[in-house]
């Protein structure tokens, strides 16, 4: 997938501040530290487009990207990592109005992308979401991230695995890693197929 140029565009802490639905979307959503701004400047050819940190950030925003692309334009938005530990039960409250009023209010979504790190098991939170997202009609895909952290032997059990786990099927579940690029031209197609 040829992308000709990625930039921000806005970030959000409310539904008053979401821009104009003018675009195809592709959501990603996933647990602080599961990868997502690393994959998302992969995706985009980009270093430094996402912020990539280990700390996590304090500042719950929706944050959207407009990228042109060969086919036309769309938008990447960037929704809140959830999963904190320490985070106190009136902020995930505020995560979950925030990001639950981006997903069923947005005309333009075309498709949300789940991230999981492939080394660990998927829990409530992601199984919640792919259920939730399916009684919403909102197609989703799995990106397992971080997949040059097992060894090839090891990957292809693991991924398979984690598809059960989602109950997903093969689909819409592709193994990825934003270190080495693996994964991301088939993670292009998949979100084409949904865009397009
Ligand atoms: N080995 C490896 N590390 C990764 C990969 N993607 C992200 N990381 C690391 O995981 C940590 C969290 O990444 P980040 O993109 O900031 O995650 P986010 O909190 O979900 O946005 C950082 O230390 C990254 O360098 C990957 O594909 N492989
Ligand atoms: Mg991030």
């Amino acid at each position: 997938m040829k992308v000709r140029n990625a930039e921000f565009l806005t970030a959000a802490a409310k539904p008053g501040g979401f821009p104009p639905a003018s675009a195809p979307e592709v959501a990603f959503l996933g647990r602080s530290n599961v990868g997502k701004s690393s994959l998302l400047n992969r995706l985009v050819n980009r270093k430094a487009l996402a912020r990539t940190s280990s700390t996590p950030g304090k500042t719950r925003l929706v944050t959207w990207y407009r990228v042109e692309r060969e086919g036309g334009e769309l938008h990447f938005v960037d929704l809140p990592g959830y999963g904190y530990a320490k985070v106190p039960r009136a902020e995930r409250q505020g995560w979950q109005r925030l990001v639950e009023s981006y997903l069923e209010g947005r005309a333009t979504l075309c498709v949300a992308v789940l991230l999981q790190d492939l080394r660990r098991d998927v829990s409530d939170d992601e199984t919640l979401l792919v259920d939730w997202l399916a009684e919403r009609r909102i197609p989703v895909l799995v990106a397992l991230t971080k997949c040059d952290k097992l060894k090839p032997m090891r990957r292809k059990a693991r991924v398979e695995e984690l598809r059960r786990q989602l109950q997903l099927p093969a689909g819409r579940v592709v193994a990825t890693s934003a270190e080495k690029g693996s994964g991301i031209d088939e993670l292009w197609r998949a979100l084409a197929a949904h865009v397009d």
